[in-house]
């Protein structure tokens, strides 16, 4: 067995019944090989072993009473994983499926995608198994209260940033700062996404879709290619899909199907962006309820049997695993070319090497969606200045950091694996610079 499997076994066994955790993880260790053998001083440091293990895990009860008066309980996470680089940065997940592997395999995640922002923040995750679907504004802001009541002692503006990230928006980022302010006396920028009234950052909101898109450009541009009149299919219809479709629209794609956790619709006359923000931005409604305007569209329950649409191009925004080894297949055979991760870890392991054995461009999570967490750390300058930017100019910016994220991700893969394999190339760039401020830390 190598130093990588060894790793790799006691991880497993440490971490027992964490699928998603050990998949993250398999996945950047396994990339590392031509990394560990160019620098054995990786290794004499213990960086691997150290960058596998959570410089911090939290875990708390969130108590709360709903609407009947009912008591309930849910589970609160922070994982603060590795803050070499930054304070600890990243989002918050509220979903019934959020459980200790899931909140580990992001903040794992966070860190590499982080460092390659280029930008001074490290990685944490964090989030509970509340289901806010269904829940009145009271329930969620009651929620969103006792969370906060123990979360906000582990936080802080140079410590530890959450954001927002499945299940998790304005509406709750706006309750929970409201509930830290309240707590500490401190009106600092100890979140991002928060709004526009109180300290957030324009194009916040639109930020991952839109540098999804911009990454996507960059993979084409690569090639040859551009987005005119390209057919697009996007999975989800959350924040970062909706402000996909936006982007891919107006460079001149056309998106054709959209999906939530209850099916997908297709419209082949290309998905009505502005209907499809008022049902699920304004009205928190479902996919099936774009076919009330739009009767030639269709609807099917069956969500995975999105990857069957024909399109050139893939962007899975929903959540992890939901693009499958089959779905893969489906899509390679109706001639997509491309394929970039809004979600974090959407694509199986067996969909990407499907994929890079079809020569298909593929943007890993890690690169292609942390626009997001880029455009945070641009809300955490403006709040530290006390100075806010037009929305061009975070623009601006947001575009020049995807480009340098595609070139120190194309260079790496270039110098340790094969020039397309995005994969790798994310893997080390984001490995190397924070195994390079780990080693100058010393032992820590
Ligand atoms: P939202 O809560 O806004 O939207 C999530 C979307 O995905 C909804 O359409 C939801 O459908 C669907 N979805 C969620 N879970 C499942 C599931 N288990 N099965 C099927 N569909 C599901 O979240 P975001 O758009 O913010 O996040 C989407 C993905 O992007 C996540 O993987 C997140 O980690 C990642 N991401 C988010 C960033 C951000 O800035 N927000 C930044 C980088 C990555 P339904 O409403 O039916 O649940
Ligand atoms: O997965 C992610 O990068 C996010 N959910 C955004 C994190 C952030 O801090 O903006």
């Amino acid at each position: 067995m190598d130093y990588i499997e060894g790793l790799l076994a006691r991880v497993k066994k440490r971490n027992p019944n964490e699928p998603e955790f050990h998949q993250a993880v398999t996945e950047v260790l396994e990339s590392l090989h031509p990394v560990i053998a160019k620098h054995p001083e990786y290794i004499e440091a213990g960086i691997l072993e150290r960058i596998v293990e959570p410089e911090r895990q939290i875990i708390f009860r969130v108590p709360w009473v709903d609407d009947n008066g009912v008591v309930q309980v849910n589970r609160g996470f922070r994982i603060e994983f590795n803050s070499a680089i930054g304070p600890y940065k990243g989002g918050l997940r509220f979903h019934p499926s959020v459980n200790a592997s899931i909140i580990k395999f992001l903040g794992f995640e966070q860190v590499f995608k982080n460092a390659l922002t280029g930008l001074p923040i490290g990685g944490g995750k964090g989030g509970s198994d509340f289901d806010p679907k269904g829940k009145s504004d009271g329930e969620v802001m009651r929620f969103c209260q006792s969370f906060m009541t123990e979360l906000f002692r582990h936080i802080g503006a140079d410590t530890d940033v959450p954001a927002g990230d499945i299940g998790v928006g304005a509406r709750e980022i706006g309750y929970m700062f409201g509930q830290y302010k309240r707590l500490t006396n401190r009106f600092e920028g100890v979140l991002t996404g928060k709004g526009l009234a109180y300290g957030g950052s324009l194009v916040r909101t639109e930020a991952t879709g839109y540098a999804l898109v911009y990454f996507v450009e960059e993979m084409l541009k690569a090639k040859a290619e551009d987005l005119a009149g390209k057919t697009i299919v996007v999975s989800g219809s959350g924040n970062v899909a909706l402000y996909a479709v936006e982007k891919a629209t107006q460079l001149g794609a056309k998106v054709v199907a959209m999906s939530d956790s209850n099916g997908f619709v297709f419209d082949r006359a290309g998905i009505d962006l502005p209907l499809m923000k008022q049902l699920k931005e304004v009205e928190r409604k479902r996919c099936k309820d774009y076919l009330h305007c739009h009767p030639q569209a269709e609807f099917s329950e069956n969500g995975s049997d999105i990857w069957s649409v024909p399109c050139d191009i893939a962007l899975p925004c929903a959540t992890q695993n939901e693009l499958d080894k089959d779905a893969a297949h489906k899509l390679v055979r109706n001639g997509c070319i491309a394929v970039a991760e809004g979600a974090n870890m959407p694509c199986t392991p067996g969909a990407i090497k499907v994929f890079q054995d079809s020569g298909v461009l593929f943007g890993p999570a890690k690169a292609a969606n942390a626009g997001g967490v880029a455009c945070s750390a641009l809300e955490m300058t403006q709040n530290s200045m006390r100075y806010a930017w037009t929305f061009e100019e975070v623009d601006a910016r947001l575009k020049v950091i995807m480009k340098n994220i595609y070139q120190k991700v194309s260079e790496a893969a270039q110098a340790y694996s094969h020039p397309d394999n995005l994969v790798a190339g994310a893997n080390i760039a984001g490995f190397i610079r924070v195994a390079e401020a780990m080693l100058a830390q010393g032992v820590v």
